[in-house]
């Protein structure tokens, strides 16, 4: 049985894991217009990434009984002009979530939700991971600095992005 503070409160969540996955599909087609496509492949990983994170709560949610409501979707705005100001944007985003992470983790706590508190283990750990990569690549693109050919090698790079794992992706469900 899940308390209904709490269901409202994931039900938010899952909400925002959508929201990202919308930002990142936005990103994409906004590289791909560009033409750096690896970049493109990247954020659409990251799409599929943040599909996954929703679910995980959503999963969680039906398997104790709770209800699953969702919301409406924000259409994203995407405006950028350089693949510096999409990752800085990227970031900054990140550590938004990450923010509501922990309050939901100190909710459980508070609410002495055991099973949510150990499922938000595995986002409070993933949250670390979505901040250092994404943070790494905004350093690169800062030492780019605008220079076609680094930044080529780096969407060159950024096209080798594999999904996850399906072990990864079930693990905390
Ligand atoms: Fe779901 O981690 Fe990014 O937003």
């Amino acid at each position: 049985m899940v308390k209904s503070k709490i269901q409202e409160e994931v039900n938010n969540q899952i909400q925002a894991e959508f929201q990202s996955a919308y930002i990142y599909l936005g990103f994409s087609a906004w590289f791909e217009s560009k033409n750096l496509n690896g970049f493109a492949h990247w954020m659409k990983m990251q799409w599929q990434e943040e599909i996954d994170h929703a679910m995980r709560l959503y999963n969680h949610l039906l398997r104790r009984g709770g209800n699953v409501e969702l919301k409406t979707l924000e259409a994203p705005e995407i405006d950028v002009s350089s693949a510096k100001e999409v990752f800085e944007q990227a970031l900054e985003h990140e550590e938004y979530i990450t923010g509501r992470i922990h309050e939901l983790y100190a909710l459980a706590q508070e609410e002495k939700d055991y099973p949510l508190t150990s499922l938000l283990h595995w986002f409070i750990d993933e949250q670390v991971e979505e901040e250092d990569v994404t943070g790494e690549i905004l350093e690169r693109l800062k030492m780019i600095d605008g220079d076609p050919a680094a930044l080529l090698d780096l969407d060159r790079e950024l096209a080798q992005r594999q999904p996850e794992e399906e072990g990864e992706e079930q693990e905390g469900e």
